[in-house]
């Protein structure tokens, strides 16, 4: 009681569409090539599934994410937008955006703030966090569509909700971790976590 809750949401995959805007570029850059479909991507990394597919296209996946535009003209995870703004407005609830930049950092991270400023307007910049290490970040729970998050600090206070995406519908959870099935569902999840 009286305590005040920290929610860490996640960006690609939950809050902006990181598989289906790849898939889109994938295609329309490499034509000639094969591709996954969305309901057969299975385990977390893109460029490994491409590249166990055929080996070139490892790279190829690659240079989807690390050209410029990509992150910007990402589109919205439905609901996502809704949701978040009307997240900063509950009472006692602190909200994050905390997301993990690829290492080629000429394009991404500007455009992750481009991406927020677009769809959430100005006063989300205040609430970003870029970290490739999520454990070192408190809060009460992370929203985030990755099913394994690990780094330095052993014991992260958060609890991880796993975000429902294409990559990860398969993925059996061991109890009690749970899942966010989309958003429609945020509001019950973060009751659950005050109680
Ligand atoms: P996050 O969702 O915050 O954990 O960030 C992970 C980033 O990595 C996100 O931008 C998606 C991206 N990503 C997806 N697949 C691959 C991959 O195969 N290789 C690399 N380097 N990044 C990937």
């Amino acid at each position: 009681a009286g305590a005040r809750l920290r929610v860490l949401v996640d960006m690609d995959g939950v809050l902006a569409d990181f598989e289906g805007g790849f898939l889109k570029k994938f295609r329309d850059t490499y034509p000639e090539d094969p591709y996954i479909e969305l309901q057969d991507r299975r385990g977390f990394w893109v460029s490994t599934q491409y590249g166990e597919l055929q080996p070139d296209l490892c790279e190829k996946a690659k240079s989807i994410w690390e050209s410029k535009n990509f992150f910007i003209e990402l589109e919205p995870i439905p609901g996502a937008v809704e949701a978040v703004k009307e997240m900063v407005n509950v009472k006692d609830t602190d909200v994050f955006i905390c997301t993990s930049p690829i290492k080629k950092y000429k394009y991404c991270p500007y455009e992750k703030y481009a991406w927020v400023e677009k769809h959430l307007g100005k006063d989300f910049l205040e609430l970003m966090v870029l970290t490739r290490d999520k454990t070192l970040v408190s809060g009460n729970l992370l929203i985030d569509d990755k099913p394994d998050i690990s780094g330095v600090e052993p014991c992260p206070k958060w609890e991880h909700v796993l975000f429902s995406a294409c990559h990860n519908m398969h993925v059996q959870l061991r109890p009690p971790k749970r899942r966010l099935h989309s958003w429609d569902d945020w509001k019950p999840l973060l009751d659950s976590k005050r109680q």
